[in-house]
């Protein structure tokens, strides 16, 4: 029997991963590419919806692509592109907008969150058709199962409405994909803002841990995360929301229980718990670090990889997107 599918994609809007990033989809992406057949992708036409600067987003698309690599993803386990080099998502996206109503896409929160932010006048329309971008995405490689953040799960739920509106419309042609998010890990919050999410867009950069940044940087960030007034090194998202954060860090990355590291703090304070935290956040990224820069000096190794997973990739997408226009009645180039 085929492996299922599973397809992702990863925004280059920053010179750096961070690693709500990682735990909360990087992670699962490098576990999931042994058991699937698998797709991942760096969604540079999404990330244009925050209109970077041309220069830097060439470089962070680089940048994200090593990374990726260095953080366990392979390219002889999974196919590895770039999202515009695959002209079939922007085609199956217009084909998703026609789909969709325009309340049903008023409702995604990441649209009303970012839209209340700046105002209507001032929000791009990028921003309100990014999860149809999104679900193109997904469909075309009738991907099973997508490993993201908790953050996406109504994007998922839009995309599956999407692929169920279509197939009882026009006959069954998309696999109806599931969300793949993992219970610890799912969301990591900001070190200094530990109710918030970890996000690159955050204002200040101290609660953020960066796979790029130094060793030093972010040990000093971690070693000053804002906690509570207490003394027991304890799981309690709702009273200690702080030490429940470095508690998941700490456990998703050393792969130890919870409980057990629960256990090595009794009677311990806060100082040596937040040490050891970083001990261990700073030995898992230091050779990723290392490794990204390495693999940043040579763009024509990244470039093949590149081309490559988009010859992959391209395949996959256009066969599905000739059977799409096709069932909407689109006439076939003679
Ligand atoms: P922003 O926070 O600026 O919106 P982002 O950090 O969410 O951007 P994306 O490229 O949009 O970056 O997300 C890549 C993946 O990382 C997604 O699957 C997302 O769900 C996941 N992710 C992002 N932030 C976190 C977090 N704090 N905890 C867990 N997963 C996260
Ligand atoms: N919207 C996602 C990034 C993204 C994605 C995808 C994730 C774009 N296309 C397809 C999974 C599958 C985000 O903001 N994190």
């Amino acid at each position: 029997m085929s492996k299922p599918r599973v397809l992702s994609g990863i925004q280059p809007t920053n010179g750096s991963f961070h690693l709500g990033n990682y735990l909360g989809a990087v992670k699962q992406w490098v576990e999931l590419q042994e058991s699937h057949d698998a797709f991942y992708c760096v969604v540079d036409l999404h990330a244009l919806t925050s209109a970077p600067d041309p220069k830097e987003l060439r470089e962070n698309t680089l940048v994200s692509v090593a990374q990726l690599l260095a953080l366990g993803v392979d390219p002889e386990h999974c196919t590895l592109f770039v999202q515009s080099h695959v002209v079939a998502h922007n085609q199956l996206g217009w084909v998703m907008e026609c789909l969709t109503g325009f309340g049903e896409a008023s409702r995604m929160t990441q649209f009303k969150d970012k839209s209340q932010k700046v105002g209507n006048e001032r929000i791009g329309v990028g921003v309100f058709t990014y999860p149809m971008l999104m679900a193109a995405d997904i469909l075309l490689y009738q991907a099973d199962q997508v490993p993201v953040g908790e953050d996406q799960r109504q994007h998922i739920e839009l995309t599956r409405d999407l692929a169920t509106r279509f197939n009882s419309t026009y006959g069954k042609t998309f696999t109806l994909p599931e969300g793949f998010i993992v219970k610890e890990g799912a969301k990591i919050y900001d070190l200094q803002e530990p109710t918030a999410k970890m996000s690159k867009s955050a204002e200040s950069l101290s609660g953020l841990i960066e796979i790029l940044d130094t060793p030093e940087a972010n040990a000093k960030k971690i070693k000053s995360a804002v906690t509570d007034t207490g003394r027991e090194v304890r799981f309690d998202s709702t009273e200690k929301p702080g030490i429940s954060n470095l508690l998941t860090i700490f456990s998703t990355l050393s792969g130890r229980s919870i409980a057990e590291i629960e256990n090595d703090f009794v009677g311990k304070g806060y100082g040596d718990f937040k040490g050891a935290v970083a001990e261990v956040v700073v030995e898992y990224l230091r050779p990723v670090r290392t490794r990204t820069l390495e693999l940043l000096d040579d763009p024509t190794h990244l470039n093949l990889i590149l081309r490559t997973g988009a010859e992959k990739a391209g395949m996959v997408a256009s066969k599905t997107l000739a059977e799409v226009y096709e069932r909407i009645g689109l006439v076939a180039r003679g």
